[in-house]
């Protein structure tokens, strides 16, 4: 039985079907979206059963009748059918857990609270840049299990805390990368403690063989690390003695060797040094030469909405990083600079916004919205002046009134989307973008408008025609 028709349960059902598995697919929804409704009409043709807002006791019947359940992601773990297959003793695993024991090709999994999707762009650039034939999947889109049988060299994997919560010993990559642990996703799994222990299950069931790369600036994935029994190698931009390093001035590798100087890099906010640094350690793991690597990095582009750079008006920068959808994430972006105008603000995932204050010394001003909006008025209310906005229009224009010449505004809201923006995160960043650019345009129409007259421009001036 696969729980949800999203992109991991049409990927699922289709794979385990083609298996010869009997396959019953539940979805809580009673309408689908138009590419559900097709992929669920293929699933049929090829013998897959669909239930659509099943209840209480169809859906009991369902699972206690199935030798397995696979969740989609987004399925939380007191789900009545979860529960129901604890009761009946019915196996429970994720889709990622099914597609590791089938890779045939070494995997190499990367999690952390922030910067997965990064590092695991990263990696794929640096296997690549060093000849390997590599395919990526897990949360940054395609599900792991469509991978399953494309011919490759390497698997690299980004994977969630959702992912990993229903994984068994199949799940074993060679190379683990856990870049950090900060609070998110409560909602979903109750408390920060069950969150860290899901992460942990990135390196489970690693052996000594097998490599795990930490950031040793995160003190919580460095603690978390002690379980592991992987090889662990550290990387670090503060610990110059560290393994993999950062001298100020260049990337090192253990031996002390030059990975890449940090002016050659695209960008070098903290954050992008920490990336690389995992990026490079991984693919070392996986034998790639470190000339490659360094190729790899140095043109690495990085991805829209992570302290995208929108432009600069009167000597104030806008930045978009419409993906921080945690504080952890938002603090890391504000600390990168001398003095923010912060955006801050949506959905809150059952996180403290309080933690954002943990970058006051870095925030001149706040604006706050969206539903949060009242929580993050609260965390700064008393510290720093705060200024609550209704629309993505009238927080930009707030914010840029509050900046001063030198100061950066950004867009790093510490929060979901989906109260203001169904789309997510990136529909919010274009919005931002959007507002920003208007306000630009309209400064120069503003500015153009100020300027003289033809009629007023001095007679002198007609004479030196
Ligand atoms: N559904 C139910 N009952 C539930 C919950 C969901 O029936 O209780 C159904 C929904 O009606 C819907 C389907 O399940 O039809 C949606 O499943 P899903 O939410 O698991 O989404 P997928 O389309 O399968 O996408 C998932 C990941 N989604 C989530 O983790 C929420 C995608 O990550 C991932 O790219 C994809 O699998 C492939 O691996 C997205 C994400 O937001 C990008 N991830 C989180 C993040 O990055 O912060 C973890």
């Amino acid at each position: 039985m696969v729980l949800g028709l999203g992109s991991t349960g049409r990927a699922t059902a289709g794979f385990l079907a083609a298996e010869g598995c009997s396959v019953t697919v539940l979805d809580d929804e009673r309408r689908l979206s138009s590419a559900a409704t097709d992929a669920a009409r293929e699933l049929a043709a090829a013998g897959v059963e669909i239930v659509l807002a099943p209840d209480d006791a169809a859906t009991g019947s369902i699972v206690a009748a199935a030798d397995l359940v696979v969740p989609s992601p987004g399925v939380r773990p007191d789900h009545r059918a979860l529960q129901q297959a604890a009761r009946s003793g019915v196996a429970v695993r994720s889709e990622i857990d099914i597609a590791a024991q089938r890779c045939t090709a070494p995997l190499i999994a990367v999690t952390g609270t922030n910067g997965k999707t990064t590092t695991t762009e990263l990696i794929a650039a640096c296997l690549r840049s060093g000849g390997r034939d590599v395919v990526v999947g897990g949360n940054i889109g395609t599900p792991l299990i469509s991978l399953v049988g494309t011919p490759a060299d390497v698997v690299v994997a980004e994977v969630s805390s959702f992912q990993l919560h229903f994984t068994t010993e199949a799940f074993h990559p060679e190379v683990g990368v856990l870049l950090n642990v900060a609070d998110d996703h409560l909602d979903w799994h109750g408390d920060a403690a069950a969150y860290a222990s899901d992460k942990a299950k990135l390196f489970a069931h690693q052996t000594p063989g097998d490599v795990l790369v930490v950031n040793a600036d995160d003190a919580p994935a460095r603690n978390l690390a002690r379980g592991a029994r992987a090889e662990t190698w550290m990387a670090t931009i503060t610990d110059e003695s560290a393994m993999f390093h950062s001298d100020g001035a260049v990337l090192r590798d253990p031996d002390g060797g030059v990975i890449v100087a940090i002016d050659d890099l695209p960008r070098a906010l903290p954050h992008d040094l920490t990336n690389a640094l995992c990026a490079a350690a991984a693919a070392t793991a996986m034998h790639i030469a470190i000339g490659a690597i360094a190729d790899a990095l140095r043109i690495y582009a990085t991805l829209p909405h992570r302290v995208q750079f929108i432009g600069e008006n009167w000597g104030v920068r806008y930045y978009d990083d419409s993906k921080a959808t945690n504080p952890h994430a938002a603090v890391r972006a504000a600390r990168a600079f001398d003095s923010v105008i912060l955006l801050a603000g949506g959905l809150n995932k059952g996180l403290d916004l309080g933690a954002l204050r943990a970058a006051d010394d870095h925030i001149r001003a706040v604006v706050a919205f969206g539903q949060a909006g009242g929580e993050v008025e609260d965390a700064f209310a008393g510290h720093r002046p705060v200024q609550r906005a209704h629309t993505m229009r009238e927080a930009v224009a707030m914010a840029t009134e509050a900046a001063h010449p030198g100061d950066v505004v950004l867009l790093s809201p510490g929060c979901a989307s989906f109260d203001m923006y169904p789309g997510g995160y990136a529909d919010r960043g274009d919005d931002f973008a959007a507002e920003v650019q208007a306000l630009f345009a309209s400064r120069a129409h503003h500015h153009a408008s100020e300027a003289p007259k033809p009629s007023e421009i001095p007679m002198a001036h007609e004479e030196h025609r």
